[in-house]
């Protein structure tokens, strides 16, 4: 989003791909990526949307160490035709919606430190590949994202990628699910690789659970600095594919752009509510 300050690092291809050099990952960084496995594999199984577990097993991602990308490619190729490719960090969003609508997920290869197990500022390899290679493996899910860069190509030209960031934080980051026996669950690979928010999301009494609604949520500031104040609920990946690959979002962006932004907060008389928060938590950094 901050193209501008965003700088090609020496060393990177022109499209921002880096070797992922595995050889030269250390055995403490294998063993921080084995810690924070080990506690999100102990606590996701009751929480998280089935199909991510299956992505987990189905692509041998229960092995220790970090993954290898190219073994990574290889049985995600074969499910769904999707690659992880690594990048340095941030790319601008030309470059990572192209990648996306071609079906190539860009993952930082750096992994946070022991001190930094709980909390940072930017994306590392355990976020990028424990959080959202797992649902790459699911055809539904791996269509949705390619869906999204192609419609972030679009957005750009009309100048809305703004708007359609808020729906990849929504979803693809900070997503809940409902399940047919109507009982919420994660999917959003910021909640799953996050501790805290996996509890926070789905137990705490503080945020809003609401139903999705595009043009609603298009509208929703979100937080980068703290968990999220409101979560949206798809009913099903079918119909979030459906309704972004149906929608011709250039009319949604002209109509919300004499709408002013909602306040963070606020429920909509429109709003399907599945818990109405309390906002206590609102504001406070997370330790
Ligand atoms: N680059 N590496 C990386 N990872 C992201 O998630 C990412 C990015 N560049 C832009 C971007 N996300 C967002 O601005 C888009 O969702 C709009
Ligand atoms: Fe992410």
């Amino acid at each position: 989003m901050e193209e501008a300050s965003l700088k090609r690092p020496e060393g990177a291809a022109s499209d921002w791909t880096i070797d992922q050099s595995w050889d030269s990952y250390t055995p403490q960084e294998h063993a921080v990526w084995d810690e924070l496995f080990a506690r999100q594999a102990r606590m996701l199984p009751d929480r998280v949307v089935p199909e991510f577990m299956q992505g987990l097993d189905m692509l041998r991602m229960t092995r220790p160490g970090i993954p290898n990308f190219e073994e990574l490619s290889d049985r995600l190729m074969a499910a769904t035709g999707w690659q992880v490719v690594a990048v340095p960090g941030l790319v601008p969003d030309d470059l990572f919606f192209d990648h996306l609508a071609n079906r190539r997920f860009v993952a930082g290869r750096f992994i946070r430190t022991h001190d930094q197990i709980d909390y940072l500022e930017e994306p590392d390899v355990f976020h990028d590949i424990f959080g959202h290679v797992p649902l790459l493996a699911h055809p539904v899910f791996a269509d949705y994202m390619q869906a999204y860069g192609e419609g972030g190509r679009r957005a750009g030209a009309l100048g809305a990628i703004q708007r359609l960031a808020r729906l990849y934080w929504y979803t693809v980051e900070f997503g809940l699910i409902r399940q047919p026996a109507g009982d919420l669950k994660l999917y959003g690979a910021g909640i799953v690789s996050s501790y805290g928010e996996s509890v926070f999301a789905l137990e705490d009494s503080s945020p809003h659970r609401l139903g999705f609604d595009m043009e609603r949520l298009m509208r929703t500031p979100y937080r980068i600095d703290d968990y999220q104040q409101s979560y949206f609920v798809i009913d099903s990946f079918e119909d979030l594919l459906r309704q972004t690959v149906e929608t011709d979002f250039a009319p949604i962006y002209a109509k919300l752009a004499n709408q002013p932004d909602l306040p963070i907060d606020t429920i909509l008389p429109t709003d399907r509510i599945y818990t109405r928060g309390t906002q206590m938590r609102a504001g406070v950094t997370p330790a």
